[in-house]
């Protein structure tokens, strides 16, 4: 029997299981083809990005350890690993650019200076691949960063670079939106905290909420940009104090009508991000999700399918908010092959969300309405062992990508063909 004709007969046995659960897979399946992930296109090259002189990451909190051969060096070869990682993740897509990844025809264009020709390539690149752009700006891996502070920062003439630089990233951001008809998310992640206790919290919140009022003075069509904000706890040098925490940015994006976006890095570990979602949603119309998993003190591990990023999924789908979540992958590693980093991270995000889809809601919402707490634990047991794979093999199959652990060994020709030859 060949591969595919057992991927569709283990397929039609899952359908009759999910079936007598209540299920409808067939449902399932055709709502996960229209979920986008936005993947983030850092994980190519170690956050470096195209700036000349090039940039190495630094500042800011987040750093990527390892050093594994054949990262991209150029566009083109970025390109040509996105093009590879999208061939092994089954659905329709969004890139997520960085500023720092524009094309600057090998000259100095500082941060303040970037416009949307520098991103012309990207707009052109993406329409060819059927994808959408979504973008951030870039505050960190910057002479102006160095000190730990950007749009916070004490010194006037700093701030305005940065809230300059913010600006045209909107800018750049609409011009993707208008481009590609549909609304580009615009997340803004700053670094700016203390590794030591500060005594003053306050001026630095207060600096940044001025920024943030000077950046969002523009204001784009909804249809072209849409913007969020991002917290985090702590990061590698500010671990005593970040400017952008969840209560700032909170209050901020409620005040003034922006998404915020989770990064499932940046919480305590004993917090469940997955548990803030109802809550949020309530709210506010829209927010953008970071999938990453944090490992002890570091936030951007590659993503797997874990309880907590099936439990975020789970809630998404739970809360009917699929149309108000936009989700973005965010993590970096250089200690593997980076291709193979992407699409595990992919892949895991849309087995989350396949099995969140196939949870049996009607049977758990019943066990519960009736106080029945026994049979809601026991059926939300039962269902971790309710055939997924047969139903995540038969989506990538009939959506052309490799089933099954497949996708492995075209990583492995693509290294070995590709990646091996970059010195
Ligand atoms: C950092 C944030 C942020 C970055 C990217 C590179 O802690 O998660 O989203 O990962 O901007
Ligand atoms: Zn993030």
């Amino acid at each position: 029997m060949s591969n595919e004709s057992t991927i569709r007969k283990a397929y039609e046995v899952a359908r009759e299981r999910y079936s007598a659960f209540g299920v409808d897979s067939e449902a399932a399946l055709k709502t996960l083809l229209g979920i986008p992930l936005s993947l983030h296109c850092w994980q190519g090259d170690d956050v470096g990005g195209f700036e000349k002189p090039a940039a190495t990451l630094s500042g800011g909190g987040i750093q990527v350890t390892g050093n594994y051969p054949g990262k991209a060096r150029s566009v083109d070869e970025l390109r040509k690993d996105l093009e590879h990682a999208y061939a092994l993740i089954p659905g329709h897509h969004r890139l997520n650019l960085h500023a720092i990844y524009g094309e600057f025809g090998g000259k100095l264009v500082d941060r303040d200076q970037i416009t949307p020709e520098h991103f012309r390539g990207w707009i052109d690149w993406v329409k060819q691949h059927k994808l959408k752009l979504d973008f951030n700006p870039t505050y960190f891996s910057h002479p102006k960063a160095d000190s730990g502070f950007t749009l916070s920062h004490p010194d006037r003439a700093i701030r305005e670079f940065w809230v300059e630089h913010s600006k045209r990233c909107r800018e750049i951001g609409a011009a993707m939106g208008k481009a590609q008809g549909e609304a580009c998310i615009n997340n803004i992640w700053i670094p700016d905290g203390s590794k030591d206790i500060p005594v003053d919290r306050w001026s630095p919140r207060e600096l940044l909420r001025q920024s943030l009022d000077k950046i969002f003075e523009i204001s784009f069509p909804v249809s072209e940009i849409r913007d969020a904000v991002e917290c985090k706890l702590f990061g590698l040098g500010s671990e005593a104090y970040v400017v952008g925490s969840h209560e700032f940015y909170m209050g901020y994006a409620l005040s003034r009508k922006k998404m915020v976006c989770l990064d499932m890095g940046h919480f305590h570990p004993t917090e469940s991000v997955a548990d803030k979602v109802s809550s949020l949603l309530l709210f506010f119309d829209e927010i953008l999700l970071h999938v990453s998993r944090g490992v002890r003190w570091d936030s951007d591990h590659v993503v797997i399918m874990n309880e907590d990023v099936k439990n975020l999924m789970e809630e998404v789908v739970r809360s009917k908010a699929l149309n108000r979540v936009h989700i973005a992958t965010d993590y970096f590693d250089a200690s593997m092959n980076r291709i193979g980093a992407w699409v595990l991270g992919a892949r895991s995000t849309q087995k989350a969300l396949l099995a969140a889809l196939l949870e049996p809601q009607v049977k758990l919402r019943e066990a519960e309405a009736a106080g029945d707490y026994f049979a809601r634990l026991a059926l939300l047991e039962e269902a971790r062992l309710l055939p997924l794979g047969a139903a995540w093999d038969y989506f990538c199959l009939s959506n052309g990508v490799p089933s099954g652990e497949e996708w492995i060994a075209d990583i492995h020709q693509y290294e070995r063909e590709t990646l091996s030859k970059r010195a």
